[in-house]
């Protein structure tokens, strides 16, 4: 059975470093239908029936820019077997906030550290275990640079790709909030898949005029906008990215460790 993982990471995360080291000469470039954006696919090496699709170098799923709508309409629409989540290392709380919008999709995750070469010489630690519990997804340590990890975190989204396995995101913002995104999931029934409730209720609740289109039917959910903005006095937009960083920040915590030779070799 042949099976689609899709690349996905931040702008500068090493994205086509590692994407030429999974498929060599095996690619094939164009661009994404209606947009001038950059398309490329390629086979995974060793592989002929593993197809890798990059998707655009993003720093959210939001309906801003291009290269975003691109991304997640690919997401929604084609929803590849697996997903390979790479994130720069060095940078991580600031990558982890588009991983939390891709573990909302309900596609099954493999989140590759990279850049663990440098991590290494800064003497930083990212305690992988702890990370992946707290995520709920597989992670591996890479260089795509130097291509350590990197079959192994390619094997790790092949296998899950074909599982074929559905999966429910495991992470969770603060009680009122999500008593709230529940409400909106609730009104998700049978227009949307099961797994895929709660990143069209967190859309939905965002205001985000462009996701109707990847919907059969738009259900009203202004009451829930008003809940939200009354409990937490904000705009839900604001309230959700609050809620994802201080999710983040829980995370950050007890997963890395930062070492002392930065500062030695600054001073
Ligand atoms: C330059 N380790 C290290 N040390 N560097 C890495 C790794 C890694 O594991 N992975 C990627 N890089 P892209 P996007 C560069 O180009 O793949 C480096 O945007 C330079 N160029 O080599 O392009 C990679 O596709 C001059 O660095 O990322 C590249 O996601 C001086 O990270 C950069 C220094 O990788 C971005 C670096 C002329």
């Amino acid at each position: 059975m042949s099976v689609k993982i899709a690349l996905a990471g931040n702008p500068n995360c090493g994205k086509t470093t590692l994407f030429n080291a999974l498929t060599g000469s095996n690619q094939f470039v164009g661009n994404w239908p209606g947009v001038t954006v950059e398309k490329k696919e390629g086979k995974l090496k060793g592989h002929k029936d593993v197809v890798i699709m990059d998707l655009p170098g993003i720093y959210s799923l939001s309906p801003y820019t291009l290269e975003e709508v691109v991304a997640r309409n690919y997401l929604i629409g084609e929803r590849p077997d697996a997903i390979l989540n790479i994130v720069d290392g060095t940078n991580i709380e600031r990558n982890l906030y588009l991983s939390t919008q891709l573990m909302e999709l309900g596609i099954p995750v493999v989140m590759a550290v990279n850049m663990i070469d440098v991590l290494e010489k800064n003497g930083d630690r990212i305690h992988i275990q702890e990370l992946s519990k707290k995520l709920g997804c597989e992670v591996v340590e890479i260089s795509a640079l130097k291509g350590t990890g990197i079959k192994k975190a390619a094997e790790k989204a092949v296998g899950l790709a074909r599982q074929n396995k559905a999966v429910v995101p495991v992470h969770e913002f603060s009680k009122e909030a999500e008593l709230i995104i529940k409400k909106v999931e609730e009104k998700l029934t049978g227009i949307v898949e099961e797994q895929q409730k709660r990143f069209f209720a967190i859309k939905l609740l965002e205001r985000d005029d462009k996701i109707g289109s990847q919907m059969e039917r738009v259900p009203d959910v202004s009451t829930e906008i008003q809940e939200m903005e009354n409990v937490f006095d904000d705009d839900t937009e604001s309230v959700i990215t609050n809620e994802r960083y201080t999710y983040i920040s829980s995370i950050i915590g007890s997963c890395v460790t930062k070492g002392s030779k930065e500062k030695l070799t600054t001073s």
